[in-house]
């Protein structure tokens, strides 16, 4: 059973995963309308779904644990960038602040003696490391890329290997 403290944390946290969503969804949409960054837009699309997926875990376990998951109202994202660097800058910053708040979660399982939701987070804890690394890589790659044109084709070509982690299964 959760604790009223732990319920309204992981609750906080289903937010933060359907604002992830959001914010991507809105990268991709803005993508979507650029020329010649189809695998980019493809890659913030799957980046969307992935976060869905997220929430969604969270929404489950809420309420297999005797709590309940509340679907929360969400802001409107962003929905333009000034160019590509942009947008990643942003994901980058995004997915420190989602580290630092699944890091409170942890914080707060400790403090509460839950030991079932720790362990369910250790999944959120890899998968953190996983995506930071990821879009710290991109950021690196846009930097030498600047103004570069064909340094842009080149890299929403490479995008296409990138695999967004976190898989498709809710389980
Ligand atoms: Fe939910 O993993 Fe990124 O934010």
């Amino acid at each position: 059973m959760l604790s009223k403290k732990m319920q309204d944390a992981l609750n906080q946290q289903v937010l933060v995963e359907a604002e992830s969503s959001q914010v991507y969804l809105a990268m991709a949409s803005w993508a979507e309308i650029q020329p010649g960054l189809d695998n980019i837009t493809a890659f913030f699309y799957r980046h969307s779904d992935e976060e869905r997926m997220h929430m969604l875990k969270l929404i489950h376990f809420i309420n297999e644990r005797g709590g309940f998951a509340m679907v929360p109202a969400l802001a409107q994202p962003n929905l333009t960038y000034p160019s590509v660097q942009h947008a990643f800058r942003e994901l980058l910053n995004h997915e420190i602040k989602v580290s630092e708040s699944i890091n409170t979660l942890v914080d707060i399982a400790l403090a509460e003696k839950d030991y079932a939701t720790h362990n369910f987070l250790q999944w959120y804890v890899s998968e953190q490391i996983e995506e930071e690394a990821l879009a710290r890589v991109m950021n690196d790659k846009l930097e030498l890329i600047g103004d570069d044109k064909s340094g842009l084709y080149l890299f929403d070509r490479d995008i296409l290997a990138v695999n967004v982690t976190g898989g498709g299964s809710v389980e």
